[in-house]
């Protein structure tokens, strides 16, 4: 702790020099020292796991998508700014917002029989509100709500008793803080909005608001990431995300921060642009995940099941579960992470479609976890005709999609020899395999053992 602040301080200093230095090196982090095996060591967790529970709740499950009667496509969390509501009315939802309901042990119960490692969860979303107990602010759900009680002291204390690590996400975009206002046609200028300004002299003043929030947020709850949103305001910088990201990592230093502290981030397509280094550990896909592998990168895809990340009561266009653990497969085998979104209800509930899709999740990772956990992406060239492969030093893992109909899968050569092939499920019971010069081809059971993803592992040396 104490080498760490000193290099810190030493990293303010030589910040331009180190940042020369490192460019020959993308695995260091340009905003921090810290060697390879460092960084690899704080990111060896969040490498292996692959597969964390997102949660944005707040106060936007109290309207669930409607206001005044009127609904929309848009995303819930957002109904401050699509249903121009200003900041005093928003404010009423907090009078409204009592999660009786809410049952920590159920919550991670949900996550950890998925197969999830890690829960993030809205500690502060563009709206302002913080659903933790905030010394900084009144508006949040202990000070500002009828419940009077702090869940996410609950959630953060239960996850690590289950094992899974418990992680924040927090909003640089914040549509109730007094000096931010917004300058739209048509809008309230107190009502939310993609982008706001600050009053002269506010930006001081938030900046410092964030990180007395940050603080509590770390040494509260202790989380094991940060994961950042709402940056691409006019008024945040890289430099204000390489600031920030320092005095994070000052207060926890094996915290992971995504790429969204700074403006490294490429849009949607979450990646962080090349031409400088940003600050953050990771890069973050948001509803998408890249057509291509991206190895030796670190990355995630954040994805919703319907099409809302808070609670919207009409949006029933849910994703299949077959939908669900294919995406899960295709971003392991491209290196990523899947943080798969839940948006509970004002009484503190997870919809029932999104518990029944994360059980059978479960259910497929509990039989074939280890074709997910702890692999990098799939060592073949080209994407593979009938699924997906991960891998592990010694293992190939075939993920099979699209079953061949005379079971006579071929699989493309990759540079290594296969030794032995068996079905997941059934490692003692050896799979035939011819090799050829363009690969090897494996005999397989006439049916599929799993119409969702049936997994082979290939021993090789
Ligand atoms: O918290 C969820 C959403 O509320 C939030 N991110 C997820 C995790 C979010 N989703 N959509 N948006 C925020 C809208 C932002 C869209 C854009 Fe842009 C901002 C489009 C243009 C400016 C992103 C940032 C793409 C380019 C810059």
């Amino acid at each position: 702790m104490r080498t760490l602040n000193t290099l810190l301080i030493v990293s303010f200093l030589l910040g331009s020099q180190l940042a020369a230095q490192q460019q020959a090196s993308p695995q260091v982090n340009a905003t921090f020292i810290e060697t390879k095996a460092q960084r690899d060591r704080r990111m060896s967790w969040w490498r292996e796991a692959r597969f964390g529970m997102f949660i944005h709740w707040g106060l936007y499950a109290v309207p669930a998508g409607e206001y005044n009667g009127k609904r929309s496509d848009r995303i819930g969390e957002w109904i401050m700014e699509w249903a121009n509501i200003p900041r005093a009315d928003y404010e009423k939802f907090a009078g409204q917002f009592n999660p009786v309901k809410f049952d920590a042990k159920e919550w991670v119960r949900i996550a950890k029989d998925a197969g999830m490692k890690y829960i993030v969860i809205t500690s502060k979303h563009h709206d302002g509100f913080a659903m933790y107990g905030s010394k900084v602010s009144n508006y949040n759900i202990v000070d500002a709500t009828p419940y009077r009680r702090d869940p996410i002291k609950e959630l953060a204390a239960e996850a690590k008793k289950r094992g899974l690590k418990f992680c924040f996400y927090y909003s640089i975009l914040d549509w109730h803080y007094p000096a931010a206002y917004v300058d739209a046609p048509g809008k309230d200028p107190t009502a939310g909005n993609r982008t706001t300004k600050l009053r002269p002299g506010g930006k001081e003043e938030y900046v410092k608001y964030m990180k007395e929030q940050l603080r509590e947020l770390i040494t509260k709850y202790d989380p094991a990431v940060l994961w950042f949103d709402g940056e691409w305001q006019d008024w945040w910088t890289e430099a204000d995300g390489q600031e920030l990201y320092h005095y994070v990592r000052a207060l926890k230093p094996d915290i992971i921060i995504n790429n969204r502290v700074g403006r490294g981030r490429q849009g949607m397509q979450g990646m962080s642009k090349t031409d400088q280094e940003y600050a953050g550990d990771f890069g973050t896909h948001e509803q998408q995940i890249p057509a291509n592998g991206l190895p030796g990168v670190d990355w995630a895809s954040c994805m919703t099941m319907n099409t809302t990340w808070g609670f919207k009561f009409y949006d029933d266009k849910w994703k299949s579960s077959e939908v669900i653990i294919r995406n899960l497969i295709d971003i392991a085998s491209k290196g990523g992470n899947y943080l798969l979104n839940v948006g509970p209800t004002a009484e503190g509930l997870i919809p029932a479609p999104s518990v029944e899709r994360l059980a059978a999740v479960g259910k497929w990772m509990k039989l074939n976890g280890a074709s997910i956990y702890g692999t990098t992406a799939s060592p073949f060239s080209t994407q593979l005709k009938f699924g997906r492969a991960t891998s592990k030093p010694g293992l190939v893992y075939l993920h099979i999609f699209d079953w061949p109909t005379d079971g006579a899968l071929r699989v493309p050569a990759w540079g290594k020899t296969v030794t032995k092939a068996y079905l997941l499920t059934t490692p003692a019971r050896s799979l035939r395999f011819n090799k050829s010069a363009d690969g090897v081809t494996l005999q397989l059971p006439a049916q599929s053992v799993d119409p969702i993803a049936t997994v082979v592992v290939l021993e090789t040396k």
